[in-house]
């Protein structure tokens, strides 16, 4: 196998022919995307009504989120444009993706963060890839501002999803769930904060059904943290708040294409708690062993509220078609927030290094 075989599994090698890519692109990949779509038995069970819920495992993409997909689009185009510098504004993922991808590039990544809501293994991913990390007094909506204002006067390339070259990148996720399946799923359910992903997922949905390779476009739910759900509200939220630091977000940039694929796919955006999310998150790890960072957390417990009848929901499972497939996208890997499980781990059993006392005490 030569070497560049060896390389060329990223999602521009994957699916180059519907990305705005040419020969003159040099390609920044770390083979990111082909992520598990994992079937869940007990979530299907909990569904019922022979549904079946497959997860979409982003954590495993090269720095551990969705992010990865977007950014290997958005660093090969702004390097073949000349780019020297890429900047953006994070609540920690797109930061990670950004510097690991400006990396590969060997060009500048400076990124702007919220002073103390990123979660420590996003800090120190873009510590390590080599960032210049900025930490403003302020939330992620006024870092975006900053950056924008910053693109339009300095040559550095924006790296947020407001660089149109992001969604094309994450659309690929839709295109992997088609594949697998052998047809789009009845049912997408993802968390939301800027609402870049719920708009490539639905771009890459439209593409492949508009080129029939599925027959059918699902319905999409998004779920925003109680604390920071602009669109579910439908107003700025000024002090957004959540434990989930990566969608702690007032003024999603995709707003108007949110709105649009939930309208478009008959589908809904709904709110879940931080103490709901927490559970999902602690749920997933517990019972599928797939450990999640807890906004992610806020597809399963999206789908959770979808089945309760008290909930108050605003969406109803009882309107999941019989049989339905559905995909909850899980966006980012439960390791990059530490922090949240540490409380989870107050209940070690300390003992002696001795056989006997440790069979005593796990009662064998
Ligand atoms: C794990 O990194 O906005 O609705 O600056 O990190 O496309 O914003 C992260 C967002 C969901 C929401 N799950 O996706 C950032 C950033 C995780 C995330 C979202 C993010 P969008």
């Amino acid at each position: 196998m030569s070497f560049r075989t060896l390389h060329d599994h990223g999602v521009i090698a994957r699916y180059r022919e519907f990305l705005p890519v040419t020969e003159a692109t040099p390609v920044i990949s770390l083979n990111e995307g082909s992520t598990p779509l994992i079937h869940s038995p007990k979530l299907s069970a909990r569904v019922g009504r022979d549904c079946e819920v497959f997860i979409k495992y982003e954590g495993l993409n090269p720095t551990g989120s969705f992010k990865d997909r977007g950014m290997t689009l958005a660093l090969s185009k702004a390097v073949e444009r000349g780019a020297q510098a890429v900047i953006c504004a994070s609540t920690g993922n797109t930061s990670a993706a950004a510097a690991a991808y400006a990396a590969r590039a060997s060009i500048t990544c400076i990124v702007l963060l919220p002073a103390g809501k990123i979660a420590f293994g996003k800090l120190a991913q873009a510590f390590m890839y080599g960032a210049k990390v900025v930490a403003i007094e302020g939330n992620f909506d006024d870092a975006l501002r900053l950056v924008r204002e910053i693109g339009e006067t300095e040559p550095i390339a924006v790296v947020n999803s407001i660089n149109p070259d992001r969604l094309e990148g994450q659309k690929t996720a839709s295109f992997e769930i088609i594949e697998e399946l052998g047809e789009a799923p009845d049912v997408h359910i993802l968390p939301v904060g800027n609402a870049g992903n719920i708009s490539a997922y639905w771009l890459g949905y439209q593409e492949f059904h508009a080129l029939k390779r599925s027959s059918r476009m699902p319905v999409m739910l998004g779920f925003q943290a109680a604390g920071s759900a602009p669109i579910f509200h439908k107003r700025v939220i000024e002090k957004p708040e959540t434990i989930a630091t990566a969608i702690r977000i007032g003024n999603p940039a995709s707003w108007d294409k949110a709105n649009a694929a939930i309208a478009h796919s008959g589908g809904a955006v709904d709110i879940v708690t931080d103490e709901e999310i927490l559970a999902a998150q602690v749920w997933l790890a517990s019972h599928e062993g797939i450990f999640v960072e807890p906004a992610s957390a806020a597809s399963i417990a999206g789908l959770f509220k979808s089945l309760d009848p008290a909930s108050g929901r605003a969406y109803d499972a009882a309107l999941f078609p019989e049989g339905a497939k559905i995909v909850c996208t899980v966006t980012g890997h439960g390791l990059k927030d530490p922090d949240v499980a540490k409380d989870k781990c107050g209940g070690v059993i300390p003992a002696k290094a001795e056989r006997g006392e440790i069979l005593r005490l796990i009662g064998a």
